[in-house]
């Protein structure tokens, strides 16, 4: 029936790469089987969503003051528990809740979790693109007295992974230098890829931003819009879901640029977290060959100062990165 009967599987992808690293082998296979299984479980909901009734408000506010969805809270229940049952994860750190959470585990093999258990919460109401995110690290050595110094201490990430909720529901995995894509297969519930590594398109035409805020930017960067807009030749096109999963997956398969920057002035952080949106793409960026920065820096090269952090986010194909940081002043050395 399918068009390439040999498809692999994420456990596959993952027993290929840990043929030399027995120790991580068994915790990876139980979190991105965790993963899996969340994934079908969302997919499953969202397909139903407006007739469950949970599509809307959950009337209360999250930790970094946003409206909270009721998939926000479903999703933040779906993954938690699965990682609770795993014993393969020793915390938590969530967009959902303010401190991480210590789990049950086995100590000695266990790894850390960053996840925005629902991404583009603003798309849920009008049917459009959502999806889930994820970074898996190492725990630091010597271990930290707080579960929150486990993150801020954490090192790069081991293995980064999205769900995105759409037409079909797509599974992102970046580990071991490779990143590969997977979709489910409502039928018999298994995510399938070619086996094949996924490399960004090195030419890219495609630019995903919310334009509303360029009054907000600072100069150079408003300057660099234009003249993308105007001059760039060959000229690039804008496409934006409002949903950082939907937007990057799109860019990762036809090459572009994603852009959520600092505004001018007061809020120069941007809006994205750095631990569980930011450093998730930017391995799964890195791993495609593709590129990541702050505006200034390699994302996977910024230390974070406190669990919920945000920062600027510039990511996508190589040398629409490296043209906008030289036609912002900051080019990126080795690039
Ligand atoms: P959530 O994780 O809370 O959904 O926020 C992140 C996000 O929705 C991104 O997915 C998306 O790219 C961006 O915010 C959209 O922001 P804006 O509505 O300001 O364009």
């Amino acid at each position: 029936m399918y068009k390439n009967p040999s498809f692999g599987t994420p456990f596959d992808f993952i027993m290929e790469k840990t043929s030399d690293n027995q120790t991580e082998r068994t915790p990876l296979l139980l979190i991105t089987a965790a993963i899996e299984q969340g994934g079908r479980t969302m997919a499953s909901l969202l397909r139903k969503g407006p007739l469950l009734g949970i599509t809307g408000s959950a009337q209360i506010r999250n930790v970094q003051g946003e409206e909270v969805q009721t998939l926000d809270q479903i999703g933040q229940e779906t993954f938690l528990g699965l990682f609770r049952r795993s014993r393969a994860v020793l915390s938590v750190l969530s967009e959902e809740a303010e401190m991480p959470e210590v789990l049950p585990c086995d100590e000695k093999t266990s790894l850390l979790v960053a996840m925005d258990p629902l991404d583009g919460s603003s798309n849920i109401s009008v049917n459009a693109p959502i999806g889930s995110i994820f970074s898996i690290f190492r725990p630091p050595a010597p271990s930290s007295s707080s579960p929150e110094g486990l993150f801020l201490n954490a090192s790069s990430p081991l293995l980064s992974a999205y769900l995105l909720y759409s037409v079909s529901t797509s599974l992102v995995l970046a580990f071991s230098g490779e990143t590969r894509v997977f979709t489910l297969d409502p039928d018999t519930g298994e995510f399938l890829g070619d086996g094949s590594p996924w490399r960004f398109p090195d030419k890219g035409k495609i630019y995903s931003t919310n334009e509303a805020y360029l009054p907000r930017w600072e100069k150079p960067l408003q300057d660099y819009l234009s003249w993308i807009k105007k001059e760039r030749n060959p000229s690039m096109i804008l496409r934006y879901i409002g949903a950082l999963v939907g937007d990057f997956h799109r860019n990762l398969l036809k090459g572009g640029i994603y852009l959520y920057p600092a505004e001018a002035g007061e809020k120069t952080s941007g809006k994205l977290r750095l631990l569980y949106e930011a450093c998730p793409m930017a391995h799964i960026a890195r791993n495609a060959g593709g590129i990541a920065t702050d505006g200034k820096q390699d994302i996977l090269t910024i230390v974070p100062r406190s669990v919920h952090q945000r920062v600027p986010l510039i990511v996508g194909s190589v040398d629409l990165v490296r043209e906008f940081q030289e036609r912002t002043g900051h080019p990126l050395s080795g690039l």
